[in-house]
């Protein structure tokens, strides 16, 4: 097991633009801490506000350690908690998501309300003080209908995706959105392949072949430099979609932790489907066409999402251990959008559900080779994976600021 000191010299010692040695695919004090210095200091997004739509309407996620429970308040206002009761720590929400007026505990039935505060605590002696015993908060933030938390005390800065993600979302009307359906599976892979495996699409042609039917695996559509790098198809695409008022731009953080970009589907198709038309009747929110290609967006380290004309697929991973992620995916339809009228389920979800087998097989395919004494780091190419390069940049750029000694305090 790594100690920290000897992870932060294999992060030093790596070579550009390789994949990372194998210790930092599977070793358990690396995972430790890629918990501690990512995923508990990010901002992730948890959740679809649509998956809330009303008081009391309530989600739980693990992260890591870490049991959270989001809810929807009296006031509208999205919260999220440490899903632990302050009496003896009993997990509070143990369903996915429901719906309930308070939090109720199941152990002694210590109630709290949807905005975390102690309501209720039986029998408990003279002197106990409620108010100091609400749920633990954790930040919280609803960007247009994607609900991101953040374990940190003091969370990054968020305000400069903030603007960018709700502009780009909102014609896509996420909050009269509804979840159709969600699958969640788990990958037997660290979760660096898994964002690793989808910051390309190399490996598209030879194990997407539902998804290629409407998804191009041209290089510049999956990792784009910047504004000016984009082809002429996507340039034009750009300009339909922006003159009909979808932002479509290529829009990035400096360090690429997160990236926007609307772009076209192949030959002109609509969703992704088998038949590349359309898989629901209603659209989405404002889409003025089918024909809008998708809305790409990713966050490192735990989201990326396609947001179609007729609707929006988000997918969110979270670690289970050195060698297992999970990946939990959701299509959103708009709310009145009827199943068997607007929309048949099995044409909705078939191409993204094929698509995650196959994402799975070739992760745990890859973490298997990745075990071997054998395993060498291989160059990526920086024609086909320049996306690879960018998650994997930020990611040890990331890890050896937080892992580098902090220097003593002056006495
Ligand atoms: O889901 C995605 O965004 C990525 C892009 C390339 C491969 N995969 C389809
Ligand atoms: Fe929750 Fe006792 S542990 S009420
Ligand atoms: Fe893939």
């Amino acid at each position: 097991m790594l100690s920290q000191s000897e992870t932060l010299s294999r992060l030093a010692a790596r070579r550009p633009d390789y994949a990372l040695e194998q210790a930092l695919y599977c070793d358990p004090g690396v995972y430790a801490l890629d918990l501690e210095n990512v995923f508990y200091r990010e901002w992730l997004f948890a959740v679809p506000s649509c998956e809330l739509p009303k008081a009391g309407a309530f989600a739980t996620l693990q992260v890591g350690a870490y049991p959270l429970v989001i809810t929807r308040g009296n006031d509208g206002m999205i919260r999220a908690f440490h899903n632990v009761c302050r009496h003896r720590g009993q997990r509070l929400c143990a369903k996915e998501t429901g719906s309930t007026p308070k939090l109720v505990c199941p152990y002694h039935q210590w109630t709290y309300d949807l905005d975390g505060k102690l309501l209720y605590a039986r029998d408990m002696q003279e002197g106990f003080d409620p108010a100091a015993h609400g749920l633990k908060k954790v930040h919280c933030v609803d960007l247009g209908g994607m609900v991101f938390i953040c374990l940190a005390e003091v969370p990054p800065p968020i305000s400069d995706l903030a603007p960018k993600l709700m502009s780009y979302l909102a014609p896509s009307g996420l909050k009269d959105a509804k979840v159709a359906f969600s699958s969640t599976i788990v990958e037997n892979g660290n979760w660096k392949l898994v964002i690793e495996n989808n910051r390309e699409c190399y490996h598209c042609g030879g194990s997407h072949p539902s998804l290629c039917r409407t998804y191009s695996d041209n290089p510049r559509m999956t990792a784009m430099e910047g504004p000016d790098s984009a082809s002429p198809d996507i340039l034009d695409h750009w300009k339909r979609c922006e003159a009909a008022g979808l932002p479509s731009r290529f829009v990035n953080h400096p360090d690429m932790q997160w990236r926007l970009a609307r772009i076209p589907l192949l030959n002109n198709a609509e969703s992704y489907t088998m038949s590349t038309k359309a898989a629901v009747a209603k659209r989405m929110g404002a889409m003025p066409f089918n024909d809008a290609g998708s809305l790409l967006f990713f966050h490192y380290p735990n989201t990326w999402n396609h947001f179609l004309g007729d609707h929006a697929i988000v997918f969110r991973i979270l670690p289970i251990s050195p060698t297992e992620t999970e990946v939990t995916t959701k299509w959103l339809v708009h709310k009145d959008a009827v199943e068997g009228v607007d929309y048949d389920l099995e044409t909705l979800t078939r191409v993204w559900l094929n698509t995650n087998d196959e994402d799975r097989q070739v992760v745990e395919e890859n973490q298997k080779g990745i075990l071997s004494p054998a395993y060498e780091p291989g160059p990526y190419s920086t024609i086909q994976e320049e996306g690879v390069i960018q998650f994997v940049d930020w990611y040890c750029n990331v890890m050896s600021k937080r892992l580098a000694p902090k220097p003593a305090l002056a006495a």
